[in-house]
Formats: C-alpha cells, sequence, structure tokens
C-alpha cells in the first residue's frame, strides 16, 4: 500500500494549496489504494522523517519500500503505473514530462517568489514594492504565453487530461489570492475544468478535513 506524508495542520493561507494534495489527486486519479501519514513540526525534524524527506517536507511516499519525494517526481512515478495520468507510448509520455516540469519549472518558480514576498512577517517591506512589481509582470508573461499555447485547448498534451495538467492546475491555484489567473479567460476556464474533476474534489476534500480535524484551540 503506498503511504503518503502530509501536515497534520497548516494556517488557512496554505489549506488547499499544500503540495500532498498534487499526489492525493494523482492516487485518485490512477484508482490505486493508499493511505496518509499525518506529521507535524516535530515529526519534519526527525531523523525518521528526514530518511523520506531530506528537507522535511510534504510530500513523500514509500510505495512498498521504494521512498521518494518532489511531487513531480511521485507524480511521474505515479504515470508510469497508471495511463489515466500518462499515455503509455513514449512521444506522448516524453511531452507529458516536458510539461510536468515546464508547471514546476517555469511557471511555479516566479509565483513561488511572490509568495516569499508577500507572506512576509509583517507584510512585504515598503521596499518590496519595485521587486513585487517586477516578479508580477513575470508571473503575467509566462501565463500569457501558457494562454497562447492553451488557446482553445482544454488540456496541455494528446486532448486529454494527464499528469502535465494535474500539475499546472495546482500551480495555477497557488495564484487564488491574486487577479492573475482569474483575469485570464483562458486559464481559468482551464483550472476551473480540471478543478471540477471529482477525484482533485476527493483529493481537496481530505486535505481540508484534515485540517478542520487538527485545528489548533482558538484562543479567547
Ligand atoms: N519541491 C518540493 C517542494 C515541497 C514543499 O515546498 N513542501 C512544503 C509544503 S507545500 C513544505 O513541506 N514546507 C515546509 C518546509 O519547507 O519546511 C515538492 O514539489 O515536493
Amino acid at each position: 500500500m503506498i503511504r503518503v506524508s502530509a501536515f497534520r495542520w497548516v494556517p488557512p493561507f496554505a489549506q488547499g494549496l499544500v503540495r500532498d494534495l498534487r499526489v492525493r489527486w494523482a492516487l485518485e486519479e490512477a484508482g490505486l489504494p493508499y493511505e496518509v501519514m499525518l506529521i507535524g513540526p516535530d515529526e519534519q525534524k526527525s531523523e525518521s522523517y528526514r530518511r523520506l524527506q531530506p528537507f522535511g517536507q510534504v510530500p513523500a511516499i514509500d510505495d512498498d519500500g521504494l521512498v521518494l519525494f518532489e511531487s513531480c517526481a511521485i507524480v511521474m512515478h505515479l504515470g508510469q503505473r497508471s495511463e489515466a495520468l500518462m499515455p503509455r507510448d513514449d512521444p506522448a509520455q516524453a511531452r507529458v514530462r516536458t510539461w510536468m516540469l515546464a508547471a514546476l519549472n517555469t511557471i511555479e518558480p516566479p509565483i513561488t517568489t511572490l509568495n516569499v514576498i508577500d507572506l512576509q512577517p509583517g507584510g512585504a517591506p515598503a521596499g518590496a514594492k519595485d521587486m513585487r512589481d517586477s516578479v508580477v509582470a513575470r508571473i503575467g508573461g509566462r501565463l500569457d504565453s501558457l494562454a497562447a499555447f492553451l488557446g482553445g485547448r482544454e488540456n496541455l498534451v494528446e486532448e486529454r487530461f494527464t499528469a502535465a495538467d494535474l500539475l499546472m492546475t495546482t500551480v495555477l491555484r497557488i495564484l487564488r489570492t491574486t487577479d492573475l489567473v482569474s483575469k485570464r479567460p483562458t486559464l481559468e476556464a482551464y483550472r476551473l475544468r480540471h478543478e471540477a474533476r471529482p477525484t482533485f474534489q476527493k483529493a481537496l476534500a481530505a486535505q481540508m478535513a484534515t485540517f478542520a480535524k487538527h485545528a489548533p484551540p482558538v484562543k479567547q
């Protein structure tokens, strides 16, 4: 049975975005049975968890002794096991891998930079405005290119849902507190279409239910 690591609880700004969602969603698409291994700050630092994920992050998986981390590597591994995520022929698989990496290496990095600026404790420092504007412009350029590539297509590769759409959708979601995706109708429709998949809804509901169950008591 595949075991996936996930956080017991994260603050609301991160709920629904934590990267174990990618793996849960892929497992739901593949129809593979799995169990979730919940961790918190203490386990993150522990030697036993670092053997699964050297940086103490989530997600990691243990697939009957095969230990993997990095959400992209995990979803690629699951793609090898299920045609629901990856077509079986080599050229099509190569195209899917290309777009998986484009999602995480080309689209996601400037979005991560924006998050670092916006999530500074106490808000972004005054001097960060120019840098923020330039990061937003970079994200906008990448999103325009993505929208141009998609044009009227529903999916990135092979005119069917693949692991490339799965990762790209989870990356676009990160921008939910901005209008960067919502003001681009092609991308907004793409995101909403894939988020409407029952497999995504099931994975998201499971992640959110865990956070609700382990929410810290509200201070009076
Ligand atoms: N590149 C890694 C990034 C993993 C990552 O950033 N995980 C976050 C949660 S979404 C985490 O564990 N953060 C806690 C930390 O970095 O200590 C992947 O895609 O798996």
